[in-house]
């Protein structure tokens, strides 16, 4: 009878716990997705590697900055290049120069569900986004919005920006890029 009580009132504990969290709260799984911004080999330096993620809500998306000034913009899929719902995007800012190796900073958010994540690199001197450099987290692979058909359509694009201040970061967070 003593131990009945006990789990009832654990199950009680529990039940408050549960309701006193936000319902859209999304909690951590503790994994870390790590993707380079750059490459040293791949499409000349324009490329996500890797460029296509499945991810559980809760991950961690990691961005690692190679040179060449990129960023991480969100946008839709049926507008390569542009930021998604204007200042809604999640954006990263030009906040991650570097001339050599890593940046000091890496660039993280958390991914929220299961709905597709395009992005692109906004960096217009070289037309990044037009090149290839874009990527994807959670895509539909019953669909036929795939990032190669993502890439055909960012070819005639001109690249927007979610703000006019270059520096701007939303979405995320700028942390420091801490060596495994
Ligand atoms: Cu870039």
């Amino acid at each position: 009878m003593l131990a009945f009580t006990s789990l009832a009132l654990a199950a009680t504990t529990l039940l408050s716990l549960a309701s006193a969290l936000p319902a859209n709260e999304v909690r951590s799984t503790g994994v870390t997705h790590r993707v380079f911004a750059g490459s040293t080999t791949a499409n000349n330096g324009l490329h996500f590697e890797p460029e296509n993620v499945v991810a559980e809500p809760g991950d961690l998306m990691e961005f690692h900055f190679l040179p060449k000034a990129h960023t991480f913009t969100q946008s839709s899929f049926d507008k390569p290049c542009e930021p998604l719902g204007g200042e809604m995007a999640i954006f990263s800012g030009f906040n991650f120069n570097t001339t050599a190796g890593e940046a000091p900073n890496v660039f993280t958010f958390m991914v929220q569900d299961r709905n597709p994540i395009w992005y692109y690199c906004s960096q217009t001197a070289g037309n990044h986004c037009q090149s290839g450099m874009s990527g994807v987290v959670n895509q539909n692979f019953a669909s036929d919005n795939t990032l190669a058909r993502y890439k055909e359509n960012a070819v005639n694009t001109v690249t927007r920006q979610p703000s006019t201040d270059p520096l701007a970061s939303q979405g995320g967070w700028k942390l420091p890029n801490v060596p495994l």
